[in-house]
């Protein structure tokens, strides 16, 4: 019997590598995201792969009603959780703090912070009821590090640290597994969205060196819910090889 999974940010990204990577090796996934047309081509792929089922929901992570609305009432047959991958974010702005754009601060905080709470509020209870379930909250090396420019980008992943910290401590009388990964730079839309659509910038990102790539990050996820039950990967941090800290990089070798 395939397990079922649900992937915040299926859209595009890390999101989308793992929700195909689980689709792969057995899960059935419920997919989410904001844009409908990009979550329905996502759906369109998994559903290629051998048996799989898949639910799309199109909601923002940012709204409880609308979290609440879509996840804290499953379908009887997608009920029973068995992975929770909590990656929808972003990063927006660089600005240093006393210049940043407000509206940067709150997309960031009810998004990383605030969404990723509203999903596991209402998708926790179930695992706790069953006694098992694993839950994957995506943080960064934005999570272990601050850098100028970063401040409210890096302290909402901060904060996903310090959540997943207690929800595995709350977590673990129950059996229910609480990971974090945290990669450096990854090749996604992420450094597109967080220069607001400015193209060169975002590929100047990644100029000169080897980034990750959202695979990556798929194919650890993966190995970390694969793991035997007794067995918890708590905190994966992941790195380019060309890539040491949140500000040192090889570049142009
Ligand atoms: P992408 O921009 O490619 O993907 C982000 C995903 O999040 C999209 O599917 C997007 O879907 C979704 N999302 C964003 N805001 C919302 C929202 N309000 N409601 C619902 N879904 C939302 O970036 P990545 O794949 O790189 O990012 C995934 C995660 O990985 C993020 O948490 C990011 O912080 C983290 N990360 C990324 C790194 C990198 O270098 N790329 C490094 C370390 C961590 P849609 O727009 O359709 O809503
Ligand atoms: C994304 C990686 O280095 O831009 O979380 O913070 S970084």
């Amino acid at each position: 019997m395939r397990k079922i999974a649900i992937v915040t940010g299926a859209t595009s990204g890390i999101g989308e590598a793992t929700a195909k990577i689980l689709a792969q090796n057995g899960f059935n996934l419920i997919i989410t995201g904001r844009r409908s047309e990009k979550l329905k081509a996502v759906e369109e792929e998994l559903l290629k792969i051998d048996d799989t089922k898949v639910l799309s929901l199109v909601f923002d992570v940012r709204n409880n009603d609308e979290v609440q609305k879509a996840l804290c009432n499953l379908p009887a047959e997608w009920s029973n959780v068995d992975v929770l991958v909590n990656n929808a974010g972003l990063a927006v702005g660089t600005e240093p703090a006393h210049e940043a754009v407000v509206d940067d601060w709150e997309r960031m905080i009810d998004t990383n912070v605030k969404g990723l709470l509203y999903v596991s509020r209402c998708l926790t209870p179930g695992m706790v009821e069953r006694k098992k379930g694993h839950i994957i909250n995506i943080s960064s090396i934005a999570g272990k590090e601050a850098y100028p420019g970063g401040s409210v980008y890096c302290g909402t992943k901060h904060a996903v640290g310090a959540i997943s910290k207690a929800m595995r401590i709350e977590l673990v009388q129950h059996g229910v597994k609480v990971s974090t990964i945290s990669p450096g730079m990854v090749e996604t839309e992420f450094s597109l969205v967080r220069f607001k659509g400015d193209e060169s910038k975002a590929d100047n990102v990644y100029k000169g060196l080897t980034p990750l790539y959202a695979q990556d990050i798929a194919e650890t996820i993966l190995f970390m819910v694969t793991r035997p039950a007794h067995v918890n990967l708590d905190d994966v941090l992941i790195m380019p090889t060309d890539q040491a800290s949140a500000r040192d990089a090889r570049r142009d070798q």
